[in-house]
């Protein structure tokens, strides 16, 4: 079995590649097709969004494919950056100038008021253009002050309710345990074992 995971970004690599490790499959990632340009994200959904990256590649390779679309939404901000996380201090913007633009936006916000979602949608589809999707989240709030260094994007910020942790402060294996993207993997390997039997 083949399957491509369609992302450029690193750490949501590293988290598929982890929560596959023990499946049977020969994993490709973008690096493999260096020439393929993903389409741009102009869904207004993390599902829209999913499709479009996870169907564009498996047509492109002849690989089923899955792609991710994922992001924070903080209640006080009416559930932004939702679909723009990844671009929400601008274009080519960084994780550390994402997280200093959601610290400003929440200045003088009392810790009540900042809770927040990591929202989850995987599309998992086939060269022929079939897809099928899955979704997870994670509950949790916004931090004054990031804390930790493992994990990726908002991580740092974000602290997980029913722990005392961020989850940059928590290793990865229980990060794959809780998260919004192990939810979402999880329904989507169910899926897989109902239609393999
Ligand atoms: P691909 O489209 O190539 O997969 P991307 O980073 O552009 O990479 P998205 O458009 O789905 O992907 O944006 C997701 C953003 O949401 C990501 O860049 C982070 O800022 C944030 N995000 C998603 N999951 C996260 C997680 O587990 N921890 C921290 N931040 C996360």
């Amino acid at each position: 079995k083949q399957l491509l995971i369609a992302t450029s970004n690193r750490g949501k690599f590293c988290e598929f590649s982890e929560l596959l490790s023990n499946q049977v499959t020969e994993l490709f990632s973008l690096a493999d097709f260096p020439q393929m340009i993903l389409p741009p994200e102009t869904g207004e959904t993390f599902e829209e969004n999913a499709i479009i990256k996870a169907s564009y590649a498996a047509r492109e390779t002849g690989i089923p494919t899955i792609a991710d679309d994922s992001g924070l939404e903080v209640n006080y901000l009416g559930g932004r950056p939702g679909v723009h996380s990844a671009r929400f201090a601008g274009e080519a913007a960084t994780d550390q100038e994402n997280n200093k633009k959601l610290l400003y936006e929440l200045a003088n916000i009392n810790h009540e008021e900042r809770t927040a979602r990591f929202s989850c949608c995987i599309a998992f589809c086939s060269p022929d253009g079939t897809c099928a999707t899955f979704t997870g989240q994670l509950a949790g709030s916004i931090i004054e002050q990031p804390r930790g260094n493992n994990g990726f994007g908002y991580d740092p910020l974000f602290l997980v309710t029913g722990y005392n942790k961020t989850l940059a402060e928590l290793d990865m294996s229980i990060k794959n345990r809780i998260s919004h993207r192990a939810e979402a993997f999880r329904r989507f390997t169910n899926y897989l074992s109902r239609c393999n039997n």
